[in-house]
């Protein structure tokens, strides 16, 4: 049986979604534009005025925005509405003038929850389930989201953040939780260690909604097994409200994106033009909702395909794969986005010279981190004792700097492959991105 939130809305017609977007994307330009000095400087230098943009045909004429852009707005200069206005913030991971600020108003939060509350009823959850949210609470948009989601549809809900694996399995066989909702490899870490202790018949779960990073069919099916449940991805991302931006349903073929509250485009990451559904492309949203931070064009940096083609579920809103690449160089290790330059910052600011290679793998469902670094030759001829000691205050900057522990290796001067075009500098075994 299918369950819908909202159903009027999702099985809307693709005649009454578009004349909803064309009228809210008309309204969204027309507000920024008064109440946003960055987005009128943006528009004007671009030669566009409200009056231009009728409806989603016209969106092509809008300047795109970029993390950059929201970076150099920090903390609030995208705000469209004073903060006295605003009830809550969540932010990006990263660290200071990495950071992305995005504000919410007490409708943002309505709308967010909503989204998320959609995606847990595309999962078959009522408000007769018990919903275990283990994605991190505070400034990660996970716990939060799925949380409202869950209080929306009435479920019971477990607020148990993230970590403490023994808590975890014995609130979920005590409390009888039956929605799971984490990170796939915490949910890969979770199904594992509750086979290997034998407590598989002891739990309830049916399904479970994991996302904020990349996984793959091979990793459903291994959990689905391990836990016997059925297990659908969640996408989103901070900037445009957390997760639930699209959510998969029970068909598992692509995840449907909330079209009323956001416009999904597919652009050439290099050109900029936009391309016809069915193209691989980078992801660029438009919020034709959000009260205090709207974006328009914004780009995800996410590679993926859109699909318009009618779903078994019933749903109308168009799907996109799960993100099958980056455009940009951005990591996420341990759920938590990591950029090479950043780790560059800390070797550079310690005296390393710009010789490094980071390698991420992924063992029982974990994610590793090694930065490997070359010493100078003055270093080199360091003792063992001060070599350890360097390697133990990297790994202390670079926790500082990305929040998560980093294996470091200092290596020989000249040790690191020398390439002749572009630096590899990151090697991800993960294999996570397919196609
Ligand atoms: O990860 C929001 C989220 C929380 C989504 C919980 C789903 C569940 P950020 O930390 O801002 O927000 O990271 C956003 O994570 O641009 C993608 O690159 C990646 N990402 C998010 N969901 C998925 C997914 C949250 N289902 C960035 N598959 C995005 C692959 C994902 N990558």
């Amino acid at each position: 049986m299918q369950h819908y939130f909202a159903p009027e809305v999702e099985t809307a017609s693709r005649e009454e979604l578009t004349k909803l977007q064309d009228q809210r994307l008309v309204e969204t330009v027309r507000r920024v534009y008064r109440d946003v000095p960055y987005y009128r400087k943006k528009m004007d230098a671009a030669g566009v005025s409200p009056d231009d943009i009728h409806g989603t045909a016209d969106l092509h004429l809008l300047p795109f925005l970029s993390k950059e852009d929201l970076r150099s707005q920090y903390p609030d200069g995208l705000l469209a509405r004073p903060v006295s206005d605003c009830v809550r913030i969540h932010s990006t991971s990263g660290t200071t003038g990495r950071r992305v600020v995005a504000y919410y108003t007490q409708n943002d939060v309505d709308m967010w929850e909503e989204c998320c509350a959609r995606a847990l009823a595309a999962a078959g959850a009522t408000k007769e389930d018990v919903v275990q949210v283990c994605y991190g609470y505070g400034l990660f948009t996970g716990g939060a989201g799925l949380h409202g989601g869950s209080h929306k549809l009435g479920s019971l809900t477990l607020p148990m953040s993230s970590g403490n694996t023994d808590r975890q399995i014995q609130f979920m066989t005590d409390l009888g939780a039956t929605v799971l909702c984490c990170t796939p490899s915490y949910a890969a870490y979770l199904a594992e260690t509750i086979c290997e202790r034998g407590l598989r018949d002891q739990i309830r779960l049916k399904a479970g909604i994991f996302g904020a990073e990349a996984w793959t069919e091979e990793m459903r099916r291994e959990i689905e097994e391990k836990l016997g449940i059925r297990a659908y991805d969640i996408y989103g991302l901070t900037e445009i409200s957390g997760p639930g931006v699209a959510y998969e349903c029970s068909e598992q073929n692509g995840m449907h994106i909330n079209e009323d509250n956001f416009i999904a485009e597919i652009i050439d990451p290099v050109t900029g033009e936009v391309l016809p559904d069915g193209e691989k492309g980078e992801l660029v949203f438009t919020s034709i909702t959000k009260e205090a931070f709207p974006l328009i064009r914004y780009r995800t940096k996410d590679i993926c395909i859109l699909n318009r083609e009618k779903c078994a579920c019933g749903r109308t809103f168009v799907r996109m794969t799960k993100p099958l690449g980056r455009s940009d160089d951005m990591l996420i290790v341990k759920g938590v986005n990591v950029f090479p330059s950043q780790i560059e910052t800390v070797l550079l600011n310690n005296g390393y010279p710009a010789n490094y290679q980071i390698i991420v793998t992924r063992e029982k469902h974990t994610d590793n981190i090694e930065v490997q670094v070359e010493m100078t030759s003055e270093m080199f001829s360091d003792s063992l004792k001060e070599v350890t000691a360097r390697e133990k205050a990297l790994v202390a900057d670079l926790k500082a700097m990305l929040g998560i522990k980093c294996d470091v290796r200092l290596v020989a001067p000249k040790s690191i492959e020398r390439s002749e075009g572009k630096a590899k500098r990151v090697i991800d075994k993960r294999g996570l991105y397919k196609g």
